[in-house]
């Protein structure tokens, strides 16, 4: 079976090893656009070693962030970083992806160290949240959505094949759809977001249909030779379990039909109020049954920062990519650190040349 440190193809994209980090926003934008903060950020994670590096929660309208820092794609000026972002983790030798999607109900919110709580109504620096039904998030999240029309489902989806279309000129060649995390995507498909009795609404195929419509119509101007993958979450931990995996696994199987390359299997964080059963790698079986169940690639998250648990799930076969998020904040470098005590000799793969000389081949070295 694989290991951690084994390379894998997907389509025309090839990663150097099974570790991806995951997006992960850094709030840190001014009108959507990237700065010297994302660039600095993401060159360094790439230069770490992983195999995937994936830019953050990118909105697709401004409506579509979760706070006022968010990064965008809904203009060509918010293009340009980006681009280059994608050009330095490609010459650092990872694969440049980037996930896009709209924040739905949970738009419109306090940065986290600022309250994550949503801005309140009249504060001109927030706007109306909009969702498939006039149902709150809950919690710090209260605020009730304006319902979605017809109309505003259609434009949001226009927006998603823009968004998507200006990441594949920027030149990302990985693409992730944001259908988890109780955003958009994620709300149409949970009921407890979604009471709509229109053709969005209900049945488990009306619920999917916002999700498959936006894929199929992504899948159409995204390049064929890259992978197009969509972050889902298919379990709430909110006492359904059983019958969301069975939707989810369902949904997914549709996804797989059109064109879907990879899941990055989530939670769906649906509402403010589950039981998630926290702990390394606890998503690991969840993965591996969509993974067995499906046949698609997955990736997976959660709990990975010992190197051992990553390797597991790989060599277990529960994930195709083992998913490193808050552990490569912390140290960038943390695929070299796996590598030593996982005991690859080949930890200088996973560093610059500069850094595999000093690292690994000047002596004296001091300490081991
Ligand atoms: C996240 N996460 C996240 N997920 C996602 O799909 N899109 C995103 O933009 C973000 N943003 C984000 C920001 C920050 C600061 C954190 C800590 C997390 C979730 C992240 O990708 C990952 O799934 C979780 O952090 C769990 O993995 P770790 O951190 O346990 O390895
Ligand atoms: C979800 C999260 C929950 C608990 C621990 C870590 C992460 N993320 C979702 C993110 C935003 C930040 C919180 C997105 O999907 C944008």
């Amino acid at each position: 079976m694989a290991s951690l440190f084994e390379p894998l193809r997907l389509k025309d994209a090839v990663l150097r090893n099974r570790i991806g980090v995951p997006p992960m926003c850094q709030y840190m934008a001014q009108d959507g656009l990237a700065n010297d903060w994302h660039h600095a950020h993401y060159t360094a994670l790439a230069r770490g070693g992983a195999g995937l590096i994936t830019v953050e929660a990118t909105a697709v309208s401004p409506e579509g962030r979760i706070t006022p820092a968010c990064l965008g794609l809904w203009n060509d000026a918010q293009a340009e970083p980006l681009a280059q972002i994608a050009q330095s983790i490609r010459n650092a030798g990872a694969a440049p992806g980037i996930q896009i999607g709209h924040a739905g109900r949970k738009a419109s919110a306090h940065r986290p160290w600022e309250g994550d709580d949503h801005i309140p109504e009249g504060d001109a620096t927030g706007w109306q949240p909009i969702s498939p039904s006039a149902l709150a998030f809950g919690g710090q999240l209260g605020r009730v959505p304006r319902p979605m029309s017809l109309d505003d489902i259609q434009r949001v989806q226009q927006d998603f094949i823009a968004a998507a279309s200006r990441a594949r000129d920027a030149g990302f060649e990985w693409l992730e759809l944001h259908f988890a995390h109780g955003y958009l995507g994620q709300s149409f498909f949970s009921t407890h977001s979604n009471a709509r009795t229109d053709a969005y609404g209900g049945s488990l195929e009306n619920r999917g249909r916002f999700l498959v419509d936006t894929l199929r119509a992504v899948r159409r101007i995204w390049p064929e030779r890259l992978p197009l993958t969509a972050r889902f979450g298919v379990i709430e931990y909110d006492g359904d379990d059983e019958r969301t995996l069975a939707d989810s696994i369902s949904l997914t199987r549709r996804f797989k039909a059109e064109g879907l390359d990879l899941l990055s299997v989530s939670v769906g964080f649906s509402a403010p109020d589950v039981q998630v059963p926290w702990g390394p790698g606890f998503l690991g079986p969840v993965a591996a049954r969509v993974r067995r169940e499906t046949g698609i690639p997955v990736s997976s998250a959660w709990g990975f920062e010992n190197p051992a648990v990553a390797e597991a799930a790989i060599a277990k076969g529960q994930l195709d990519v083992a998913l490193v998020g808050r552990a490569h904040l912390a140290n960038p470098h943390w695929p070299y650190a796996a590598a030593r005590a996982l005991g690859i000799d080949h930890a200088a793969r996973v560093l610059p040349a500069p850094y595999a000389h000093w690292l690994e081949r000047y002596q004296p070295r001091l300490a081991d």
